[in-house]
């Protein structure tokens, strides 16, 4: 092959929702008034740059030299992949948002990732999740868990505890990220300089437009290979999809808030588009997306009824309820044919 050694897809995924005990006086309650170049001193911290910017009404949308960064009035989603180092960031960025806001209560955090490919390549505390665990539990009150099988494929999430005070989101929230791996190498040469010069062609040929209507794209393809892209929509919904293409440790992964009743037709199209030989899928969704729907379902509950793919078997499902959010992990890998 004449791509590089390694390169580690699977990224590092932090959550923060700030919010003000005392909803009085909210002078200045709205994280995009932190300026670019306070984020670019943070992700110094974490070993990335910003490579491209695009934003609505809503978001803030940075895509980055390693994944993306989006920042709402209340709300950091922080993506990244490779060797770098996100929880270097934390601290930081929660001194900023203390500094320079007026938030002065972290409402809820969620940090996420699956299991690496190569752990021993990743640098201090990401070479494990106990270690990742420690750093986060000197900031937070938190419980860590760790989905699917310790020993093969799984999925660590650290969330903050429901305190007797706890207030949580209280705004209708769901976010679906579909993690896919060992990918079709005829679909992932798309996302490489030699088959498209630009972004745009991969965006298109791939389908990657298709997925989601109304949506506007800020989108990059890397030298040689690789490829990024975020996702805008109205009304603050926002998708972005990382792609590593390489044959020996092709990941892709897919992230959305987007509200679907059922995102069984999303999912489908997706495995239509990269053809995965396993996929991760994991579900977020809190009670007040209820109200969005017309039958009053929970987005999980809906999960549960549809939670089948033509050409996949189904190796791994669990349901976990926490304080303001239920959460649906499953694993499914190619049904040999
Ligand atoms: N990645 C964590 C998502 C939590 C709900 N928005």
């Amino acid at each position: 092959s004449n791509y590089c050694d390694f390169f580690e897809g699977t990224e590092k995924l932090l959550e923060i929702w700030f919010g003000r005990r005392n909803e009085s006086s909210t002078v200045n309650c709205d994280l995009r008034s932190v300026p670019r170049s306070t984020w670019e001193k943070i992700l110094k911290l974490v070993k990335c740059t910003i490579i491209s910017f695009k934003k609505n009404d809503y978001l803030d949308a940075y895509v980055l030299s390693e994944s993306s960064l989006f920042v709402s009035k209340n709300r950091i989603i922080l993506k990244t992949c490779g060797s770098t180092t996100l929880l270097h960031a934390v601290k930081p960025l929660i001194y900023v948002v203390r500094d320079m806001t007026d938030f002065d209560m972290v409402v809820d955090i969620f940090y996420s990732r699956k299991n690496f490919m190569r752990p021993e390549l990743q640098d201090k505390p990401h070479t494990s999740f106990e270690d990742e665990t420690e750093v986060l539990d000197e900031l937070f009150d938190g419980s860590a868990y760790c989905l699917g099988r310790i020993n093969r494929d799984c999925w660590y999430l650290y969330t903050l505890n429901p305190l007797e005070d706890f207030i949580g989101v209280q705004v209708p929230d769901q976010t679906l990220e579909i993690i896919m791996q060992e990918l079709d190498p005829k679909v992932m040469k798309i996302f490489t300089k030699e088959v498209c010069s630009s972004a745009k062609e991969a965006t298109q040929k791939s389908g990657i437009d298709k997925l989601l209507p109304g949506v506007v794209i800020d989108d990059y393809l890397f030298e040689p290979c690789g490829y990024s892209m975020n996702g805008l929509f109205k009304g603050g919904y926002y998708v972005t999809i990382h792609i590593t293409p390489e044959p020996e440790y092709s990941y892709v992964s897919f992230e959305t808030n987007y509200p679907q009743e059922s995102y069984s037709d999303l999912i489908t199209k997706l495995l239509k588009v990269f053809v995965p030989g396993k996929f991760i899928m994991n579900l977020f969704a809190n009670k007040f997306i209820m109200n969005l729907f017309a039958n009053k379902l929970s987005v999980t509950n809906c999960m549960y009824h549809s939670m089948e793919f033509r050409g996949f078997s189904r190796k791994e499902l669990q349901f976990s309820h926490f304080k303001n959010y239920d959460l649906t992990y499953a694993l499914f890998a190619k049904a040999p044919s």
